[in-house]
């Protein structure tokens, strides 16, 4: 059906921002903000849900919640140590939240006072960042939250017409923040926008349309994820048509996809993932501490998601005070120390074609180099880990990635080759695959003239 405000570009995007952001594929992302401060406790009460929905959770009103500004002064607060983290993690790209759901800028906004600059630490969190990260060639992009819970004319839903008239002033202030962040800060590569799911916002797909834009225009080559959008029918993400909107796909939140749907790999996408079981937001609660996941269930994502085309951006929630907890010092070590020696199956890697998915783990491929990879994350009790070759291919050459040494490998029949891992590795172990075509014309069974056709 035409559509005024359905997708703007049909297919992939090829050009060099995007083509650098699917090379990436390891982002960090950054949840700081007020609710960092009470990281999930009100009054002496812990609420085990999410730290950034605790003014919903301990019913705190906008007015007292505003009133944490006094508190936000972040001593331990040092871009330089933040852009240094991201690189020890190996995240190529950092998405930080200029603001949430609660309405409170990381940049002194010139549009509210309900900012960075009414608070102790003052100045501007984001424009530090944005430098300290670009300075170490780690690409910024903004997180902005139109659900705002802060600003008196936000509606959830259009009721009246003086819902209306409301929520229209809402999306200009909105649009103009907009147009403020990707003025001071162009050399922002992307914009991640969140909190687009009510009825008011998918009742005005033209605005997002708009957005999407205004935003290319101001910052040439910018990257906006699919959460910003609505069509005219209210359709999200992928328009009434099917075709997705935005530049890649961002509805994999706290989950995956499936490892076997390999349908996934059609369109550009990104998952986002949290360390705790449900917050984004430093929480300290003891109960959502136990549902820290393993550094290494994280790892095992990252290469769940470059298998699948995707990429994994991480979330990391700073304390109040600006610095980060022991548990994602872990993670930054584990991660870090891995994808530095192990890098090469991940940066610049997508799905290897024909490659079943493999119970002992996932394959990625160099599709310019042409290596496949095999990445075992579990290895079976044998320590046998057998490789199903696709059809008419051989393994030439594999090779530990970490190591480079050659690793032996026994061919077992046509389509099977079986090498032996090292059983008490907890690491994923990464093996370089050289795969050439076979070329078995001579035994290909010559095909019955009778049968052509079926
Ligand atoms: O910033 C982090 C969270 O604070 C934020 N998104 C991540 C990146 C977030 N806001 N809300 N939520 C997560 C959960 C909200 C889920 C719901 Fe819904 C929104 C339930 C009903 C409306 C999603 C959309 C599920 C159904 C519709």
């Amino acid at each position: 059906m035409p559509l005024m405000y359905g997708a703007q570009s049909e297919g992939r995007r090829d050009d060099e921002t995007m083509r650098r952001f699917r090379h990436d594929r390891f982002g960090q992302f950054i949840h700081w903000g007020l609710y960092s401060i009470p990281a999930g406790s009100w009054n002496g009460v812990t609420y085990d849900y999410a730290a950034e929905f605790l003014p919903q959770s301990a019913g705190i009103g906008p007015a007292r919640w505003a009133g944490l500004v006094d508190d936000f002064a972040a001593p331990e607060f040092d871009p330089e140590a933040w852009a240094s983290l991201a690189a020890d993690l190996g995240a190529r790209y950092v998405t930080v939240t200029a603001k949430h759901h609660d309405g409170f800028c990381l940049w002194p906004s010139s549009l509210t006072d309900f900012t960075v600059a009414a608070t102790p630490r003052g100045r501007d969190v984001i424009g530090e960042l944005v430098h300290a990260y670009t300075a170490r060639g780690i690409a910024v992009h903004l997180y902005y939250s139109v659900l705002d819970w802060h600003h008196p004319d936000w509606r959830y839903a259009i009721s009246s017409s003086q819902d209306e008239e409301a929520f229209d002033r809402y999306l200009s202030y909105a649009g103009e923040q907009l147009r403020e962040l990707a003025t001071r800060y162009p050399n922002v590569r992307g914009f991640w926008f969140d909190g687009t799911w009510d009825e008011s916002v998918k009742a005005n797909g033209r605005w997002s349309w708009e957005i999407e834009c205004m935003l290319k225009r101001l910052i040439p080559g910018a990257i906006v994820n699919s959460r910003l959008r609505a069509d005219e029918h209210g359709a999200r993400h992928r328009d009434s048509n099917g075709a997705l909107m935005g530049d890649y796909f961002s509805g994999f939140e706290r989950r995956l996809p499936d490892p076997w749907d390999r349908t996934v790999t059609a369109e550009d996408w990104e998952a986002c993932v949290t360390i705790p079981q449900n917050s984004w937001g430093y929480h300290a609660g003891a109960e959502v501490a136990r549902t820290h996941k393993h550094p290494l269930e994280l790892l095992e994502q990252l290469v769940q998601a470059v298998s699948l085309g995707g990429n994994l951006l991480l979330n990391f929630g700073p304390r109040g005070d600006g610095s980060f907890a022991p548990f994602e010092k872990d993670v930054v070590h584990t991660l870090g120390a891995w994808l530095e020696t192990n890098g090469a199956c991940i940066y610049g890697c997508g799905p290897a074609d024909g490659w079943d998915y493999p119970g002992w783990g996932y394959y990625t491929a160099d599709a310019e180099t042409g290596a496949v990879y095999a990445v075992v994350t579990r290895i079976p009790v044998s320590g046998a880990i057998a490789l199903q070759l696709p059809e008419r291919t051989r393994v030439r050459n594999a090779t530990a990635v970490a190591t480079g040494r050659p690793v032996p490998f026994a061919v077992r029949d046509d389509r099977t080759v079986r090498f032996e891992v090292d059983r008490a590795s907890v690491i994923p172990l990464a093996f370089a695959l050289e795969v050439e075509q076979r070329d078995d014309t001579a035994e290909q069974p010559e095909v019955n003239p009778d049968l052509a056709g079926i």
